[in-house]
């Protein structure tokens, strides 16, 4: 049985640590999407493990983790990733495969990357991660499969750092070749194709990871304040090189809303009402540690994401950090009265709120109360509730 996580909101709905959970169920954890961009924080118990590109299997089980073709691989923060890895969890034995379709992102893009935002103002996470899609596409990138063979490699390389004389960028091929060599030696033992990529997940169950959330999706989000990937469920199957049968896409959301970047977020609080949220949720950046913008929950988009993405059943985090808050508002509709159909004039909605009374407890007929509205409003059943920060504090509901 395969399933996909997939975030319903701007990114951190806490899919991180939902996916951690779910793990037990399945063989192996699967990124389609996404680059170092990502961070997904898991707290163990005992400890806190933040990553951004090594799938969120969990590795007191042993389950598998794999990469497919749709996401970028950065070499210095996955080979961090892989010694902490063995350095946190030397018992771990679990399986790890990495598509040579995947890409990688250069040094070149980072620099472009925090350039090109100074003009676009997207507000991205300087991670090279726009830059690497679009000489993806441009057919200039170079991917894993090229790192098998030194001359490919080189050549492409310098074909991809010499149309960087447009920025008056300057970088060393045979460095960079050096530095990315180097990298294929530590991962090529994890190296598959698509064929036997395929074949391997065949055999097993899968859990296939979001990144990001829908609304940042390159095609379907809030364009162009968006990520440079399919990062919603539409995404799993060209992420991976082959169709992928999922039976359940299971949609993550916060009890609130937060963005980090730019772009439209109709219920978004200013002053201290959003202040009030950050502090509580400890809503910064887990790549960047940028404060995230905070907000009420918003049902039109929330509605949208969920049935753009396909979503089956809902999954609800950091509820319990609005413990205590007198009220809980929730965005029921917009002040034009219409469904929202398309993101197009996000900009101009006006929220129209509806206040419920705060909770001191999830146990508590206060939040029941919200519980049972957002299932009326979504038609979707909320399955697991998160009710703190560790991975074991998420229950069936
Ligand atoms: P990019 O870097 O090109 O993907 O940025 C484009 C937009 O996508 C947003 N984006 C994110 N939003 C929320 N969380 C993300 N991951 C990190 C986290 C972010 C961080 O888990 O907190 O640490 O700042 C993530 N990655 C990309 C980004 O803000 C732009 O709006
Ligand atoms: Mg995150």
């Amino acid at each position: 049985m395969n399933r996909v996580v997939v975030g319903l909101q701007w990114g951190d709905e806490g899919k991180g640590k939902v996916v951690t959970y779910l793990s037990r169920y399945h063989d192996i954890v699967v990124r389609y999407s996404g680059g170092a961009n990502a961070g997904h924080t898991v707290n163990y118990g005992t400890f806190k493990v933040v990553h951004h590109l090594l799938p969120s299997a969990d590795f007191t089980r042993n389950v598998g983790v794999a990469i497919g073709n749709g996401v970028l691989l950065d070499p210095q923060v996955f080979t961090k990733e892989l010694i902490e890895l063995k350095e946190r969890f030397p018992e771990y034995s679990g399986d790890i495969f990495i598509s040579e379709n995947a890409h990688v992102v250069l040094p070149v893009h980072k620099e472009v990357d925090q350039r090109v935002d100074e003009v676009l103002k997207i507000g991205t996470t300087k991670r090279g991660i726009g830059p690497a899609c679009a000489d993806r596409v441009m057919r200039a990138n170079v991917r894993i499969a090229e790192l098998h063979d030194e001359k490919k490699a080189r050549s492409l390389l310098e074909k991809n750092l010499s149309l960087k004389s447009l920025y008056n960028l300057t970088f060393d091929v045979e460095e960079v070749l050096d530095d990315l060599l180097n990298f294929y030696n530590v991962i090529k033992g994890f190296v598959v194709s698509s064929i036997q990529m395929k074949r391997i997940l065949e055999e097993k169950s899968a859990l296939f990871e979001g990144t990001q959330g829908v609304l940042l999706d390159l095609d379907v989000g809030t364009y162009p304040y968006v990520t440079s990937m399919n990062c919603s469920s539409s995404g799993v199957s060209a992420g991976m090189g082959f169709p992928v049968k999922i039976d359940e896409t299971i949609g993550v959301f916060k009890a609130y809303t937060t963005r980090v970047g730019e772009g439209p977020f109709p219920t978004e609080l200013f002053g201290e009402e959003g202040e009030a949220l950050r502090k509580a949720g400890h809503e910064y950046g887990s790549t960047t540690g940028r404060p995230r913008r905070c907000g009420w929950l918003d049902l039109p988009l929330l509605n949208y994401a969920i049935e753009v993405a396909g979503v089956d059943t809902l999954v609800m985090t950091k509820a319990d950090v609005l413990n205590g808050f007198e009220k809980v508002k929730v965005c029921v509709r917009y002040k034009d009265g219409r469904e929202l159909l398309s993101l197009r004039d996000l900009d101009k909605k006006e929220p129209v709120y509806e206040a419920f009374d705060g909770w001191k407890s999830l146990e508590s007929k206060e939040f029941d109360r919200f519980v049972n509205f957002i299932e009326k409003e979504t038609g979707k059943p909320i399955k697991y509730i998160s009710t703190g920060e560790k991975i074991e504090d998420i229950v069936e509901v």
